[in-house]
């Protein structure tokens, strides 16, 4: 059979290069072929998520920025200042957290999907026109953010005024000036060309993108165990193969977009500039608690928990 595999992303970004090493252990393995829908052919991410829950999608790669509407303790991921900065400390727990391999996949069941895996698609940069230190220097800067209620807050704190769009209808808001600014990691807004529309890229130190791949449920739960056996180890192949893949990625993004763009400034705030976002987006934890109750006090204190056990590795 031909499964259908979306991703937010084109082929040759994060989300393409991990789909297409799925596809190739699958096809390598079985009579199975794989066709990936890169974004923009069958809508944006909700459109995208409907048609996986209704099976009409096989599997689907999806950021908790916006399954955060689905399932709002996803949106523990979006929290600033909660994951580690240090590499290995991130991809140790991206593989062995219990939040990850143990509480989301019943949350994610219980919209019909098969939570197969997440992994960190790098540091998230903020893109503005202007440079900025404090967050009483983002005062009245729109900010994009993906439709998440928990980013939303998050800019709030930060002093800025977020903006929630869909993918879709980013690059002509920058482009028209209704928003100056947004966040990613850099490799997305070197392949995008978003810093043809950016003057200040800042590091502030609060985040990584996270993404997650499920399958319809269902369609899980009908293959057989060679099949499930099968999609298990074309997951854990691309898994191990996307960590490796991102090392050095954002230095050569860095790179092609100051080749591209002399003109445009890079800025890492230095720690004491970074504490004052910190401490300003503090109460956004409660805000989580606040949206998720019980379930998601829970999944943050597991998270916490997994995150302590990572320190050091
Ligand atoms: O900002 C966004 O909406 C997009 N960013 C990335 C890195 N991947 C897909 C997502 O839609």
């Amino acid at each position: 059979a031909t499964w259908k595999y979306a991703i937010e992303e084109s082929l040759t970004e994060v989300q393409g290069v991990y789909a297409t090493k799925f596809k190739e252990v699958i096809e390598a393995n079985s009579d199975h072929k794989v066709q990936i829908y890169p974004f923009g052919t069958l809508g944006e991410s909700v459109d995208v998520m409907e048609q996986a829950q209704a099976g009409i999608l096989q599997f689907v790669d999806q950021s908790p920025g916006f399954t955060g509407s689905l399932i709002p303790e996803a949106q523990v991921f979006l929290m600033p200042y909660v994951i580690p900065e240090k590499q290995s400390e991130i991809n140790y727990f991206f593989k062995n957290s219990k939040v990850i391999t143990e509480h989301f996949p019943a949350l994610y069941a219980d919209k019909g999907l098969e939570l197969l895996s997440m992994f960190p698609e790098g540091r998230v940069h903020i893109t503005t026109q202007a440079p900025f230190e404090s967050p009483a220097e983002l005062n009245g800067v729109k900010i994009r953010v993906m439709t998440s209620p928990l980013l939303v807050e998050t800019y709030k704190s930060f002093g800025a005024v977020p903006t929630p769009l869909p993918w879709g209808e980013v690059f002509g808001a920058l482009q028209t000036k209704m928003i100056q600014g947004q966040e990613n990691p850099m490799f997305f807004i070197e392949s995008t060309k978003m810093y043809e529309v950016t003057e200040v890229i800042t590091d502030i130190g609060h985040n990584i993108f996270t993404t997650a791949v499920m399958a319809n449920k269902d369609f899980y739960d009908g293959l057989s165990d060679d099949d499930q056996a099968l999609v298990q180890k074309a997951i854990a192949e691309a898994t191990d193969y996307i960590l490796d893949y991102q090392q050095g990625l954002e230095d050569e993004s860095i790179a092609k977009i100051k080749a591209a763009k002399p003109r445009i400034q890079f800025v890492s705030l230095a720690e004491d500039k970074r504490a004052a976002f910190r401490e300003a987006s503090a109460p956004v934890k409660a805000k989580f608690v606040e949206m998720t109750g019980q379930s998601g006090k829970a999944i943050l204190e597991q998270m916490e928990a997994d995150l302590q056990d990572a320190k050091g590795k």
